[in-house]
């Protein structure tokens, strides 16, 4: 059954979160407890919870005296391997009071698009949730090239919804919702619902992210969320330190209704 409206989320089966690179690195390293707060509350009351999670870049740079997103491939891998052990442990950190474990589940684009790996990580995490673990995804960067990457963090998650039938998937970053335009420009109005199949005809997306760290903008969460409501799952876009509220249902953020 597809959800019809935010207040049904409490009653969700599957669930994928998808949070930003800055929403959980430097300044904001701190939103990682109370983002799992968000999740264990979520888990407890019997939902399977799958983490996307960006940011092993970002976490990396630091260790490599890095004070900009590097912008060759190998030292973005380099920082990305990094980072990636380090952020797997501050999640551990916090889920350790809540005894959840964690399960580390890196995808290539190609993993997701070859018959054989596809299934494989799909009967993972399946089992992961059976045994209930916390997956936490990232793409597998130190092996991700620029021409066979996912695009970014909001794709891989709408993919990860599809894979494993999930009916929510909710995208963390720093901006609350969809604007109208870009929401520091006058006149911006927050969009609350996106019927299925709405081209957003007049909606002026912005293509950059506003700290630096991550890709994309609300360009990918738009193109992410439709290929997760075609899926038939819900999509909403939220900002990373409503977590809490938006798994409770509030009305807040930007709903995409799902296919169907
Ligand atoms: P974001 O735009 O913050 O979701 O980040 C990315 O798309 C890059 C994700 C990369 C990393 O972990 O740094 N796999
Ligand atoms: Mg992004």
């Amino acid at each position: 059954m597809s959800l019809r409206s935010r207040s049904e989320i409490p009653t969700a089966r599957r669930i994928v979160v998808k949070v930003g690179s800055s929403s959980i690195s430097g300044e904001n390293t701190g939103q990682i407890a109370p983002l799992v707060d968000a999740l264990a509350t979520a888990y407890g009351r019997g939902t399977e919870v799958v983490l996307v999670s960006s940011g092993a870049i970002a976490t990396g740079m630091p260790y490599l005296r890095l004070d900009a997103r590097p912008s060759d491939l190998a030292t973005q891998q380099a920082a990305a391997s990094v980072g990636q052990n380090l952020l797997m442990v501050r999640y551990q950190d916090a889920l350790d009071r809540y005894d959840i474990v964690a399960g580390q589940v890196l995808l290539t684009a190609g993993d997701l698009e070859n018959d054989t790996p596809r299934v494989n990580a799909q009967r993972a995490i399946d089992r992961l949730l059976a045994l209930r673990i916390l997956p936490i995804v990232n793409e597998n960067d130190t092996v991700a090239t620029h021409e066979i990457r996912f695009g970014d963090n909001d794709r891989l998650a709408a993919l990860v919804a599809e894979l494993i039938g999930a009916d929510l998937l909710v995208l963390l970053s720093d901006v609350d919702a969809l604007y109208t335009k870009p929401p520091h420009l006058p006149g911006a109005e927050r969009i609350a619902r996106v019927a299925f199949g709405d081209e957003l005809a007049g909606v002026e997306i912005g293509s950059v992210g506003r700290a630096g760290v991550g890709t994309g903008g609300a360009e990918t969460k738009v193109s992410a969320a439709r290929v997760a409501a075609e899926a038939g799952a819900a999509v909403l876009i939220t900002a990373t330190p409503l977590v809490a509220e938006a798994l409770a249902g509030v009305e807040l953020g930007t709903w995409f209704e799902p296919a169907g």
